[in-house]
């Protein structure tokens, strides 16, 4: 009988607890709007759809969807029996999906960059998601399915670099052009959110790359960035842009 590994108590708190979040996040959006004129709602209406989207999805996760059982680490002794089975939320790169595209927008409209780079940055974006679901789906098997957990995961990083070059080299240039506190606030958010979103991998190595923690760890590990990289970056941008430069607002 194969063991499974899965979330328990402290996970599912953790999960009704940043749906939680999320909604009140979303909520607070609304006064903040209400104090800019329409036209200066675009980075409002970009931060109220990820933080729905990511209301959604913990909500979903926290009601048991979105869930599988993906087998792991067997050896090479008894190759045809799965001993473990780990429990992968798959429902967090569907959220993933729609939300890293959205917050990336956010930076490269705030930097200014060119359509083309905003298109490849985003391209670059659901290429590394979608390959980083694969690895995380891949079931494990002596010499096949390990390795191939890694490949797919290598294969997402690429994509990873990618968005971070062209964000950061076709942001600084066409930052240029923008009052200098909006540059000011595109190089802090971009710092922020690069070693934000480079600890996502690290947490996909050490969860479902290599089981070396739990999976009620690896719930807290996702909420906690989650959190972070949507609510605290979406705040961090509206309040500090409300109180900068008027300019960007209107596109
Ligand atoms: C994966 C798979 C392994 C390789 C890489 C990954 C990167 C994921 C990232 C996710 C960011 C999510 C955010 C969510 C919510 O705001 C898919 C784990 C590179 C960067 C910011």
């Amino acid at each position: 009988i194969p063991k499974l590994l899965h979330a328990t108590k402290a996970g599912h708190t953790t999960l009704w607890v940043v749906f939680a979040i999320f909604t009140i996040g979303l909520i607070g959006l609304w006064p903040m709007a209400l104090r800019v004129e329409k036209r200066a709602r675009f980075f409002h209406g970009v931060s109220a759809g990820v933080l729905t989207i990511a209301m959604v999805s913990y909500l979903a996760m926290a009601t048991g969807l979105g869930t599988t059982f993906v087998p792991i680490h067997n050896h090479a002794a008894d190759a045809s029996v799965y001993k473990y089975f780990r429990e992968v939320y798959f429902a967090r790169y569907i959220d993933w999906l729609f939300t890293t595209p959205l917050l990336l927008l956010s930076l490269a409209v705030l930097a200014g960059l060119s359509p083309a780079d905003t298109v490849l940055v985003i391209c670059a974006d659901v290429f590394m998601i979608v390959t980083g679901l694969l690895g995380g789906l891949v079931p494990a098997r002596w010499a096949t399915g390990e390795r191939s957990r890694w490949t797919w995961f290598t294969v997402s990083c690429i994509g990873f670099l990618v968005i971070w070059y062209v964000l950061i080299t076709g942001g600084l240039r066409a930052s240029k052009h923008r009052p200098s506190k909006t540059r000011g606030l595109f190089v802090l958010l971009s710092i922020m959110t690069f070693i934000l979103w480079a600890a996502y991998p690290v947490v996909f190595a050490l969860t479902e790359g290599a089981n070396m923690v739990s999976v009620n760890t690896e719930v807290i590990a996702y909420a906690v960035l989650d959190v972070s990289a949507k609510v605290g970056f979406t705040y961090m941008l509206l309040l500090v842009h409300t109180h900068g430069e008027d300019d960007t607002w209107t596109l």
